[in-house]
Parts: structure tokens; sequence; C-alpha cells
């Protein structure tokens, strides 16, 4: 199986970290989104967004994060990060779907303008567009610190592949300014997860 990510992508980083942990090897390329490589034709027969993660498995190819991060958990042995029963499996795609609607949304506003629009040149960041930011992310940070104030990881009592499709959006917290200030639950829980060999593995800079 192939990967088609970039460094930095936190999408990208779900599929590398679900693969580490389950004992996957993919054969991984990077596409270079500033460089345009994400609008190649090549590529766009993949993935016609042209986005990354895009996964190959022969002549399949899926894109979709959380589908691919299923996707593996599928094709691997039994593991306790897609556990076998009904009610963990809803619990997981629950996070999932709210990581996709809500989560996700909410925090790529800062890594948009406290980031990627100065390496773009497209300008300061919108001080109007984090104000509204803000709101959106206190809401779901807090629904997030709220739950595990209750429970050391997002599902059941080990990591799933819920934790590994909600942690990765935090990766760029700190540079990209999300106001974290408070949500000590949320850190504890990514310090645990920053300190998996599978975190360090998928670093940017690994
Ligand atoms: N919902 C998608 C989001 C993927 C996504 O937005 N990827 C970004 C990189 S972080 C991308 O490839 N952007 C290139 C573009 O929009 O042209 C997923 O979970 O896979």
């Amino acid at each position: 199986m192939k990967l088609y990510y970039h460094p930095f992508s936190p999408f990208a980083r779900k599929p590398r970290l679900a693969a580490a942990l389950l004992g996957i090897e993919l054969e991984t390329e990077k596409v270079d989104l500033f460089a345009g490589e994400g609008q190649r034709p090549e590529f766009l027969k993949l993935n016609p967004q042209g986005k990354v993660p895009t996964l190959t498995d022969g002549d399949f190819s899926l894109w979709e994060s959380n589908a691919i991060v299923l996707y593996l958990a599928s094709k691997a042995a039994k593991s306790p990060l897609w556990p076998d029963d009904a009610r963990s499996r809803a619990d997981i795609l629950r996070w999932q779907f709210w990581e996709t609607s809500s989560w996700a949304p909410a925090c790529m506003v800062y890594l948009y303008e406290n980031i990627l629009k100065s390496m773009l040149g497209r300008g300061d960041p919108d001080a109007e567009e984090l104000k509204k930011a803000d709101e959106k992310f206190h809401r779901c940070a807090k629904l997030l610190n709220d739950h595990l104030a209750k429970q050391a990881w997002l599902v059941g009592d080990s990591m799933t592949l819920a934790d590994i499709s909600v942690a990765p959006t935090l990766m760029h917290a700190e540079s990209a300014k999300y106001p974290l200030a408070g949500y000590d639950h949320i850190r504890a829980w990514f310090d645990k997860i920053r300190q998996l060999p599978a975190w360090t593995s998928t670093e940017p800079s690994a």
C-alpha cells in the first residue's frame, strides 16, 4: 500500500500514526502541496480533490484520512485500536465524524491564519476570522476536555482509532496559537500521545 502525504499535514499524520501502531509498512510518497504537486493530473486521478492523505492499494485509491485509518485497521490483524464490538466501533466513528465536522474545521482557522497565510504570501492574520474561530474552538475544546477529565482515552480504556483521528490536529497547536490555555486534560492526553514512538517517528522532521 502506498500513502501520498505531506509531512506537515495533520490529516496525513493519522494514517502514518495508525500504520506505525498497527505494524503495517506503507510505501510513502511526499506530495509537495506548496509546489502545486497536488494538482498534477496523475495525482488528481487518484484524488480529484488534490489533497493528502491519499492511499492506494493495488487499483483501489482511497482519500479522507478517517476512511484510510479505518481501512488500515480492517486490513491489519485484530487490534485494540479497532475493538471488535459494535458499541466501541460506533463510539470511535462518533469521534471521527466529530473530528471532521467540528474539531478540525475549528482548528484549521488558526493554522491558516497564523501559519499558512504568511507561507503562501497572503498577508497578515485576520483578527476578525480568529475572533470568530475562538467561539467554535472553545465549544469543541471544552467538550473534549470534559470528556478527557472522565477517562484517559477517548473510547474505552486504551488508545483507539478515535485518538488517532482527533489528536493530530494538535500537532501545530503551539505554532498556530490555538487558545489551549486551561484545557489541562487535553494537554495531558496529547502529551501521552506525543511520547509514543509512533508519534516521534512520524514527526515532520523525522
Ligand atoms: N478531510 C480531509 C482533509 C484533507 C486536507 O485538507 N488535506 C490538506 C493538507 S492538510 C490538503 O491536501 N490540501 C491541499 C489542497 O486543499 O489543495 C481528510 O481528512 O483527509
